[in-house]
């Protein structure tokens, strides 16, 4: 098939994903083109057979004092769709990109190009219920040819907010555990850490509903009792409220905060123990990252987290802003290297047999063929 995606290329959750399907989607033989502002995030290194980029550009005229990404996105989408003969939009996040989707196909008339739109979350959750956002969204999913979700959660959120007049199907997110899997050997813990410290690690965008500042708090309490170093990946609003935490709680010389990182899977595999404290989570990919790299996971009971995490088995969820609770939970894994590599090893085998990249490409290239049959 020629499949055109398009996803926010930063390092949100929705992009990443969006990166990986095109690239296995790409070794299963299908032309994939990307159609974004930039090369996506987790594209940027090496070159890939069969996948395809195409920049939107946009121009800035004076009379704009916002530049209208949405129109150059939409007259790009109709453009490389008419050039590359493309079978359908696949896009990753409901605002703006299907809205720019329908308008390309209403450009492309009569030739009929099914739109399949994934919803992530924040789209439905945050973004999609402010006023000014809410019909839009609802336009975006009612227009779209099959609307796909990454967790129960998350369909049965939709459907309650929006009472769309078509099924919203699931297809949960995925981890390329061939990628993400413990280091063996030499790492990068022994910059970040001394000979028999513990690795606790935290990765995000650093947005507030990551309530990154109760991670702080977990990982103070935590070395009241364990020996250890926290490792923050990621960046974004509330990284300098987190660091003054930090400072004020006396942990902030045993806080490595790394920024946006290129080779996260090499990090989360020199880890030991993973935070994820959030507010709320449609699905939770790092934690599946986390997973595969054999760490337990100390995350929320909240949205579609425990359809990823599994409670007592490839660690723990606690209520959110439970930090007690948390942090109870980050001494005992701590303190036993037994436990630890349990959940480690009971994580790594969910990821490959619930969460294969295989098993959601099969359902995309399904539901990929009903949207061309129409
Ligand atoms: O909201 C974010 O944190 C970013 C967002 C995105 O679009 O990048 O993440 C959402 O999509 C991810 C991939 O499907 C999910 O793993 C995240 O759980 C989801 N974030 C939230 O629901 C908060």
């Amino acid at each position: 098939m020629k499949i055109g995606i398009t996803c926010h290329p930063t390092v949100g959750g929705s992009g990443i994903l969006a990166s990986e399907l095109g690239k296995y989607l790409a070794l299963r033989g299908h032309s994939v083109h990307f159609i974004t502002m930039s090369v996506p995030y987790r594209l940027r290194e090496e070159f890939h057979e069969n996948l395809f980029f195409h920049n939107v550009e946009v121009e800035p005229y004076p009379l704009f004092e916002h530049t209208p990404y949405n129109m150059a996105l939409a007259a790009k989408m109709r453009e490389v769709a008419e050039e590359e003969g493309l079978d359908l939009l696949h896009v990753h996040y409901a605002i703006p990109h299907s809205i720019s989707a329908y308008l390309a196909a209403q450009m492309l008339m009569p030739r009929r190009l099914p739109i399949v739109t994934t919803l992530h979350g924040t789209d439905i959750t945050l973004v999609g219920q402010d006023k000014s956002f809410f019909e839009l969204t609802r336009f975006g999913i009612e227009n779209s040819t099959i609307v796909t979700a990454v967790s129960d959660a998350l369909k049965r959120e939709t459907e309650e907010i929006f009472r769309p007049s078509k099924e919203i199907r699931r297809i949960h997110n995925f981890v390329d555990a061939s990628h993400f899997r413990k280091q063996r050997g030499p790492c990068h813990r022994d910059t970040f850490a001394k000979r028999g410290q513990l690795v606790y690690m935290h990765s995000s965008n650093f947005r507030p509903v990551k309530r990154v500042e109760d991670v702080v708090k977990v990982f103070a309490r935590t070395v009241e009792k364990v020996d250890g170093v926290l490792v923050m990946i990621g960046e974004g609003p509330t990284q300098r409220a987190a660091r003054e935490l930090a400072q004020k709680l006396g942990v902030l010389d045993r806080v490595r905060f790394l920024g946006n990182q290129m080779d996260v899977a090499g990090l989360m595999g020199c880890g030991d123990v993973f935070l994820f404290p959030s507010e709320t989570e449609s699905f939770g990919l790092a934690p599946l990252e986390a997973m595969a790299s054999e760490m337990p996971v100390i995350a929320s009971h909240s949205g579609g987290i425990p359809e990823v995490v599994t409670h007592g088995e490839v660690g723990y969820l606690t209520e959110v802003g439970d930090v007690d609770a948390m942090a109870a939970h980050a001494i005992e894994l701590g303190l036993s290297e037994e436990l630890r590599a349990r959940m480690g090893r009971a994580g790594r085998a969910r990821a490959e047999t619930v969460f294969p990249a295989s098993k959601a490409a099969d359902e995309y290239e399904a539901v990929y063929r009903e949207a061309i049959e129409g």
